[in-house]
């Protein structure tokens, strides 16, 4: 695995962040030194599939980057299942297709379709289980609404939705402190002051965080009965919504 020295070197100007081949180079480096808690989430989304992903369903892996959700939810999933892995990065998705086609074939693995698209115009249908890890934080603010709505319809009764995110606080000793917990946790993984200060500028106005109870109660809004985060480590979460069984 490439270590990210993405920005290592002083810039003159610092661009928006790209999830373009030289991330998805280092991707695996840079989400695991970036987000507190992405391997233990990554254990429980491999978890929770094994509960509920269902026989002859569709599981949506939304944004899925270099596939570490799918790949785990194929473990677990029922040979007749199908996963959907979409992501809009072209370089995502390449790669992902590589990685999928160097895995040794098993016979009892189901299928895996990738999808170069926006996930806000991906139809959806049959669903028993969708994943939005660390994606929607990167979809603009007013569309988060529909696009839940969507992943709520095209669910069947008893199925999940997992979505992590990193969050903001309303509280501003609460923000500080988790914030500056964050960058603890950068620093204690190799990131210098330099490398941290670009990243931020670069992510200014791509990744907008939103605060726990807009994202629960916009769960609730769309539709799931149970809404209920079940993971935080400082400024990064993971909630589960499950729509009723009837
Ligand atoms: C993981 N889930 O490793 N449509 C499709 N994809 C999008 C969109 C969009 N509108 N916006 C962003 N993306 C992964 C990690 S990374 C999180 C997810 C991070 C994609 C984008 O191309 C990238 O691959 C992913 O969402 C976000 O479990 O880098 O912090």
């Amino acid at each position: 695995m490439s270590r990210d020295n993405l920005y290592a070197l002083p810039r003159d100007r610092v661009g928006q962040f790209q999830f373009d081949q030289q991330v998805v180079d280092v991707f695996p480096d840079m989400i695991a030194r970036s987000v507190p808690g992405y391997a233990s989430i990554l254990s429980v989304i491999e978890q929770l599939a094994g509960r509920y992903v269902r026989s002859g369903t569709n599981v949506y892996d939304l944004g899925c980057s270099l596939g570490a959700a799918t790949m785990l939810i194929r473990q677990q999933a029922p040979i007749d299942a199908t996963i959907h892995a979409v992501d809009n990065s072209p370089a995502m998705i390449d790669q992902l297709s590589k990685r999928l086609h160097e895995l040794p074939a098993a016979p009892q693995a189901c299928r895996v379709e990738l999808h170069l698209a926006d996930l806000c115009q991906v139809a959806m249908s049959n669903a028993s289980m969708i994943v939005l890890n660390f994606t929607l934080q990167f979809v603009p603010a007013p569309a988060r609404g529909r696009l839940l709505q969507n992943c709520f319809d095209a669910m069947v009764p008893g199925a999940a939705l997992v979505l992590s995110e990193k969050v903001c606080f309303d509280e501003p000793g609460q923000q500080d402190l988790l914030g500056d917990l964050h960058l603890d946790f950068k620093r204690a993984c190799g990131y210098s002051e330099l490398e941290i200060a670009q990243k931020r500028t670069s992510l200014e106005n791509t990744l907008i965080p939103e605060s726990i109870p807009t994202h629960t109660t916009r769960l609730r809004d769309v539709g799931f009965d149970v809404v209920t985060p079940w993971f935080q480590c400082f400024n990064f979460v993971s909630i589960l919504a499950v729509k009723q069984s009837t």
